[in-house]
């Protein structure tokens, strides 16, 4: 499946805007109906967006079920001819679709494209597009969760609960853009690329194009400046260039892989480019090599999350935390905890931004009683990620600024059989890329981890003096020091810490520190630093998180959790000049 751009022979109509909007008061299946009738009584709602945060409304907030989107398709007599693509670029995380009542495709997960022909369906009247969206989750789902309907009498009739052993809100609806593509009758259909670098420096896009239709391709490399540097015919085959120019961490050279379908008279039928971009990476025992040198991870773990969008995409926002990245010296972050939008990895691919790009596996875990080989995760979770991960892997292949796969996040990695459960999963992964590393973040120890051996970089989340030994600062390094050093005797291989963070209310002030204080952050931060510094294998810092973020209500959020080095609004806290400092001296 390919990213939506426009060129000479592909044009794109956005379907993004005002649809409307109702909540589906029906249990299990859809209201149906609706999708023939119209909606009953809708009210407006913006695409994208998460539909939880726009309205005055608890019950919305709050809802637990299907909802319906709805807007009309103008056809245009230019798509005459045409092939007609509707694209999502993601709908959280059940999504039925229908053309004037008739259901044209399903898709599950909420954070992957997916796309329906409609070409057949179009004629020259308006058509209504209707879409049913599910926000539950239960163990077969990624993120998982489950719907329970607690008993008391303290609870109305019917009340359904959805409990997610995750840590993020878990806004719902059509949350990425919406497009037409109209597109020519021969075109490409998807682009399978991986650029490699050799030992003598040849640059080399191993290319395999899938084409409906006859035509003859043609598939160019362009330098930055436009000129064609190799060139090479058929659907499967090898570009070459020597002394490319790099890709490398903030400096975002890319090239363009650029196919052209002809007929036999020579006349373009389509084009399309690609962005791609050469560098190597490659983690050994104690190092993380990209182009061959060490790379030390500075950043962050994110969320898609923004005030009033909710996890809806935002480019407002993340164009901002492009420039807060570069101003604080990071160089890297998480797709924490699932897929970002296409949109993003373009961007850091330009700005030469380091992406460890995750998988919506979150949530594998549940305090209160195991999750593995008890039926609650089971073969139709596995499948499903298995899914998943070629999914991403096939979006996401092309970008240079994605370094690493990760394959899930804090899943109960101490349960016995989340060990086969992992082997397959990084099995699967490793038979999607064989050129990338891969790695399963978590937050298991030394003692009881059972899975990290799978992967090539070991990804720990770490909070000693937060969720343990609350608030005693003093016991940060000596736990870490053990702690690390334990897990990188266990494995040899190098760590990153993928988080590690303490929730922090702008504007708290306390001396000497006490929790939630902007100094308490400095200072705890601080500690855990004095660790990293000393330990070589360390060759990450990720703080969680780069913001402050909605999650459901608990009594240790404070309207979201409050990590953030940045508040929601992107105004950083005090430990956003000392991070400062610390990244940029470093160089
Ligand atoms: C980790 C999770 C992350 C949470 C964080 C926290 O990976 O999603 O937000 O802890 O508690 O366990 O702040």
């Amino acid at each position: 499946m390919l990213f939506p751009k426009e060129t000479l022979t592909r044009s794109i109509v956005s379907l993004d805007g005002i649809w409307n909007f109702q909540k589906d008061p029906a249990v299990d299946e859809p209201t149906v109906e609706w999708a023939r009738s119209g909606l009953s009584d809708p009210m407006v709602m913006a695409v994208p967006a998460a539909y939880n945060d726009l309205t005055q409304d608890i019950s919305l907030r709050d809802h637990v079920g299907w909802v319906w989107y709805e807007r009309t398709i103008i056809p245009n007599r230019s798509w005459q001819g045409q092939r007609l693509l509707l694209r999502f670029g993601a709908v959280a995380h059940h999504a039925r679709v229908y053309l004037d009542g008739e259901e044209i495709t399903r898709h599950k997960g909420g954070f992957l494209p997916f796309e329906a022909d409609i070409t057949d369906r179009v004629k020259d009247q308006p058509i209504r597009l209707s879409l049913a969206v599910d926000n539950r989750l239960d163990w077969t789902c990624l993120p998982a969760g489950e719907v329970i309907k607690p008993e008391g009498a303290q609870y109305p009739a019917g009340f359904r609960q959805q409990v997610i052993h995750f840590d993020f809100f878990n806004y719902a609806g059509i949350i990425r853009p919406v497009r037409l593509q109209v597109l020519p009758p021969v075109r490409v259909e998807s682009l399978h690329l991986d650029s490699l670098l050799d030992e003598e420096h040849t640059g080399r896009v191993h290319f395999r194009a899938t084409v409906s239709g006859e035509a003859q391709g043609l598939h160019e490399l362009l330098d930055a400046e436009g000129k064609v540097v190799a060139s090479a015919e058929g659907t499967e085959g090898t570009l070459e260039v020597k002394n490319p120019k790099l890709w490398q961490p903030g400096e975002g050279y890319c090239y363009t892989f650029r196919t052209t379908l002809k007929d036999n008279s020579g006349e373009v039928l389509d084009t399309y480019p690609q962005t791609v971009g050469f560098r190597t990476v490659k983690a050994t025992s104690d190092a993380f090599l990209i182009n061959e040198k060490p790379f030390y991870f500075k950043g962050f773990g994110k969320h898609e999350d923004s005030i009033l969008h909710g996890r809806g995409f935002d480019p407002v926002t993340f164009v901002k935390d492009l420039r807060l990245l570069g101003w604080i010296g990071a160089n890297s972050f998480r797709t924490s905890h699932y897929p970002y939008a296409e949109e993003i990895l373009n961007l850091c691919d330009e700005e030469g931004i380091v992406v460890i790009d995750e998988s919506p596996a979150v949530g594998l875990w549940d305090h209160k009683a195991p999750v593995f080989g008890c039926g609650r995760i089971n073969e139709e979770t596995l499948h499903h990620h298995c899914e998943v991960m070629t999914d991403l892997i096939n979006r996401d292949r092309h970008h240079p600024s994605v370094v690493m796969w990760s394959v899930a996040n804090e899943a109960a990695s101490w349960e016995e059989p989340s060990r086969a459960y992992f082997e397959k999963v990084a099995a699967h992964t490793r038979a999607q890329d064989g050129h990338r590393p891969i790695c399963c973040v978590t937050n298991a120890y030394a003692h009881n981890d059972l899975t990290q051996d799978f992967f090539d970089v070991v990804c720990l989340n770490r909070y000693p003096a937060w969720y343990t030994d609350v608030g005693l600062l003093e016991t940060i390094y000596p736990n870490l020091m053990q702690d690390l050093k334990a897990m990188y005797e266990k494995y040899q291989k190098p760590i990153i810490i993928t988080e590690y963070g303490a929730d922090t209310i702008a504007g708290f002030h306390a001396d000497p520190p006490q929790l939630f204080s902007e100094e308490f952050q400095v200072a705890f931060l601080n500690e855990y630093h004095r660790a990293y510094d000393e330990l070589p294998f360390v060759i990450g810092e990720h703080v969680w998180n780069f913001a402050d973020f909605m999650t459901k209500q608990g009594i240790t959020r404070i309207i979201g959790n409050r990590k953030g080095v940045f508040t929601r609004d992107r105004q950083p806290k005090a430990i956003a000049h000392h991070l400062r400092s610390r990244w940029r001296e470093e160089g």
